[in-house]
């Protein structure tokens, strides 16, 4: 059988990486397949994809959700389908997509600071930046932890701005009893394979208005509406049926991997809580939390290691945890020159950046795996295992 380097770890000393895609039984995936076969439809908006649709909304009690090839394309629809210009105000704490993707609009990002526990844009920032440009709030519920949503989107209404949700880590995040893509105007999804729910690479955008729905369904496919009309001016963001296929084939296994996840986590908070200078995050309930990343944060002090040093010590043990995310937006060559990207600005983000560490957490990981990178942060903490 092929080994290859993301192969899911042995007991030995193999490389344990940060992530690991859920994958199913591979006949599951060889009966998708089949099917596809059979209708020689391989992409543009087949059974598999109608069927993914149907049941995402499902399972995540949404109205309407429009599949799209990857979650960054996702934020460019939803930027076209809400007509945004100017600037929108965001946080620097995120994947650099979030940004890019808006500004590959042309627009112009204004960052504001995050909160310093949830490290999600903090509304009391968010009125100060308002300007006569200002179209949209782009929040991102960063590692599933979700953004102030009734304050955010208060803001929104009072000023007259459209909310786009980054709902990359939030598969399945509710709140008030409502799925997360209940709030904003618009949310995106990214199903790219390192994603608790994926279908390789993949996105999707969730909104309950009917009128950008369609908007999103139009821009997908080249802006077409029909046969005769070309209303829009569209990009080619769809998802292919071979995703679709997969995504199908995931989905039923959500539930478990997130039971799976949910007792990792809590192994780690029971391992490290008492060391000094480790803060971990709180653990989630199965009903409301996505267990997309754990990721602790390390304030060190005199005579305790560094965030870095730690990241380092435990690639020594072949553990590959990843610093999500360092370095922030407002740092890159594209967006420093900003104003709003002044590190006197953004303290609190600053602070997240220089100290989070993303640990393993996936279904696959074994005991044994989770007890060697359990004892390599102990032991690159100076803790006695
Ligand atoms: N908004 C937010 C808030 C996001 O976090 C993201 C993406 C987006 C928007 C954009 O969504 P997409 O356009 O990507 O759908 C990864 C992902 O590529 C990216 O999707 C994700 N966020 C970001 C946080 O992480 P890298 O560069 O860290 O990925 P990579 O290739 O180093 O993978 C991490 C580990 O996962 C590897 O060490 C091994 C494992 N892995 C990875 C892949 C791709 C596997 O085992 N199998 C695989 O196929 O960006």
């Amino acid at each position: 059988m092929t080994q290859s380097r993301y192969s899911a770890a042995a007991a030995a000393n193999e490389p344990i990486y940060v992530a690991s895609p859920l994958l199913p039984d591979i006949d599951a995936y060889r009966d998708q397949l089949v099917d596809i076969w059979a209708t020689k439809q391989l992409t543009n908006g087949g059974q598999k994809s109608v069927n993914l649709e149907q049941a995402l909304k499902e399972y995540l009690g949404i109205q309407s959700l429009a599949l799209l090839s990857n979650g960054t394309i996702a934020l460019m629809v939803a930027c076209r389908a809400l007509k945004l210009t100017g600037e929108f105000i965001t946080t620097p704490f995120t994947f650099i997509a979030t940004v890019h993707a808006l500004a590959w609009c042309g627009l112009k990002p204004v960052f504001v600071d995050i909160d310093p526990v949830a490290m999600t844009i903090d509304p009391e920032r968010i009125e100060a930046a308002v300007t006569p440009q200002t179209s949209a709030i782009v929040g991102v519920h960063v590692y599933g932890n979700r953004c102030a949503v009734d304050e955010i989107d208060a803001i929104a209404k009072r000023h007259k701005l459209k909310v786009i949700y980054d709902a990359a880590h939030a598969f399945g995040t509710r709140y008030r009893g409502r799925s997360i893509a209940d709030f904003g105007d618009v949310s995106t999804y990214s199903f790219h394979s390192t994603k608790l729910f994926h279908t390789g690479e993949g996105g999707a955008v969730a909104t309950r208005h009917k009128d950008l729905d369609a908007a999103a369904r139009s821009l997908r496919n080249f802006g077409i509406a029909s046969e005769e009309s070309i209303p829009g001016t569209g990009i080619n963001a769809k998802m292919s049926e071979l995703q679709a296929g997969m995504g199908l084939a995931v989905l039923p296994l959500v539930d478990d991997e997130k039971v799976k996840r949910r007792s990792i986590f809590q192994r780690y908070n029971d391992a490290f809580n008492a060391i000094p200078g480790i803060t971990t995050p709180p653990l989630g309930d199965l009903g409301e939390d996505s267990f997309q990343y754990y990721c602790l944060r390390v304030v060190s002090a005199a005579g305790t290691p560094t965030r870095d040093e730690l990241y380092q010590r435990l690639k020594t043990a072949n553990v590959f945890s990843r610093r999500y995310f360092w370095p922030l937006c407002s740092d890159t060559e594209e967006y420093k020159h900003l104003d709003s990207a002044d590190p006197a600005r953004l303290p609190n983000a600053h602070r997240a950046a220089r100290e989070v560490l993303c640990l393993p957490l996936y279904g696959t990981l074994k005991d044994e795996d989770v007890s060697r990178i359990i004892n390599a942060l102990r032991e690159a903490c100076g803790v006695a295992s």
